[in-house]
């Protein structure tokens, strides 16, 4: 669905007037700080975060899925959705694909729609958690660990033909995420179960074309319930070394244990330029997979806040990051949700922009903690929502999307198109 310049014109027409009161105020606020808006509104709309393709259908969970009607059936009307999202929120600049899910067919015409909105393809992601129909072997007991060599054989196979669709694609890029691990003690030797992960990681990475990079995710448990072979940053971490300069750590918000502090995590692989990208989404218990800053938007802002300061004393020359939502929507109709996450990752990054960093380092110096404090909270509850509006509006996107999206009955509208049952491919 192309939205047209005019439509999403007029519609911020009605909006501009309150718009520019609020975006006036925030000016002022920020240069009484001596703060440059101009650079902030660059940064911001520069930001660009993919939307994986597994995440436009209604999510479930294993208790079942309740549809929201007019799910792209296919990759086509995937790309369509994600321009939607684009469209309106001038971030969603980027495509992340799975396969087996997301093959696809032509990959000419696919890349001509996806350019047609602004698309780029990100990285891909293989998937050897789930047996495919007519598999030979099967992943139950682990893929690239897997004891038996004629699946692990078929697991690295896997892998490289996902290098070989990103090629086709114009990735550059290859996400690793494995469900490998054991759910009983005494299952898995632990050091064997790590050594044969590395081995096969070392023969995708050298597959790879040399401008390729690749990221490797952790997880601490499911659907392994006693172990994962990468449980943690630190392996995660040891095996990018064992693969080489191009592989890197890859943090998902929500494989951590409860409480972890991961923007130590962020400020550590950074110092040694080993951070890859991110997978955003928000958790209170596990890897609940929910929209981004709906739970803890004060961590969101602290670890965005270690990213702009890594990112700015690059000294390893940590390489720019990749950024994607990896969330779930059961309850909610999938594209309002994105557009939520990329709201609350844009919000968090322009509230880490404005921290001064100067007075911050002065008063660690002096152990102010006080002042340390007062400073990381003064940024965070900074209302900086008009400067996100701000940065749309200047772009061609709405003021506001999720109104947008509602007053032009776009879920009705793919629902007429696609019908009520359609189904997404993905979890
Ligand atoms: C696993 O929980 C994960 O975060 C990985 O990134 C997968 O690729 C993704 O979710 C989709 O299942
Ligand atoms: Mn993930």
């Amino acid at each position: 669905m192309q939205i047209s310049k005019e439509q999403i014109g007029q519609f911020n027409e009605n909006q501009k007037e309150s718009h520019q009161r609020q975006f006036e105020y925030v000016t002022g606020q920020l240069q009484d700080k001596g703060l440059d808006v101009e650079s902030i509104l660059e940064k911001i709309s520069n930001f660009q975060v993919a939307i994986p393709s597994w995440a436009l259908g209604t999510g479930g969970t294993r208790f079942g899925r309740f549809s929201m009607g007019g799910e792209p059936g296919n990759l086509e009307e995937k790309i369509k959705d994600i321009g939607i999202l684009h469209q309106l929120t001038r971030s969603a600049g980027a495509v992340s694909l799975h396969i087996p899910w997301d093959i696809p067919e032509n990959p000419d015409e696919i890349k001509k729609l996806a350019d047609s909105y602004g698309i780029i393809f990100d990285a891909v992601n293989s998937n050897t958690f789930q047996d495919q129909p007519g598999q030979d072997s099967s992943y139950k007991f682990g893929s690239l660990c897997a004891t038996d060599p004629q699946v692990r054989a078929l697991a690295i196979d896997h892998n490289k033909s996902v290098i070989n669709h990103g090629v086709a694609l114009g990735s550059k890029s290859l996400t690793v995420w494995l469900a490998d691990g054991s759910s009983f003690p005494g299952q898995l030797n632990f050091r064997k179960a790590l050594q044969r992960t590395q081995e096969s990681l070392q023969e995708i990475y050298a597959y790879m074309p040399s401008d390729w990079k690749m990221y490797i995710e952790y997880k601490p448990y499911e659907p392994n319930f006693y172990s994962t072979v990468i449980q943690d940053w630190g392996t995660s971490h040891l095996l990018a070394q064992a693969c080489g300069d191009r592989a890197y750590c890859l943090v998902d918000l929500g494989h951590h244990l409860p409480n972890t502090n991961i923007e130590q995590i962020v400020s550590t692989l950074l110092w040694k330029g080993k951070l890859g990208g991110f997978h955003f989404n928000d958790s209170k218990y596990g890897d609940d997979d929910l929209t981004v800053g709906s739970i803890k938007p004060y961590q969101l802002f602290l670890i965005f806040n270690e990213l702009v300061y890594g990112m700015a004393n690059n000294e390893a020359d940590n390489p720019p990051l990749a950024w994607m939502i990896d969330a779930s929507h059961n309850v909610k109709d999938p594209l309002e949700d994105l557009i939520q996450s990329l709201e609350a990752i844009r919000l968090a990054y322009a509230q880490a922009l404005i921290v001064n960093h100067e007075r911050l380092e002065q008063a660690r110096d002096i152990n102010d903690v006080v002042l340390c404090q007062d400073i990381m909270q003064a940024a965070f509850r900074t209302d900086l929502r008009p400067l996100l509006q701000e940065a749309r509006l200047r772009n061609g996107g709405a003021i506001e999307p999720i109104s947008f999206y509602r007053q032009a009955n776009i879920r009705e509208q793919l629902i007429a198109k696609r019908g009520n049952n359609s189904i997404a491919t993905g979890l």
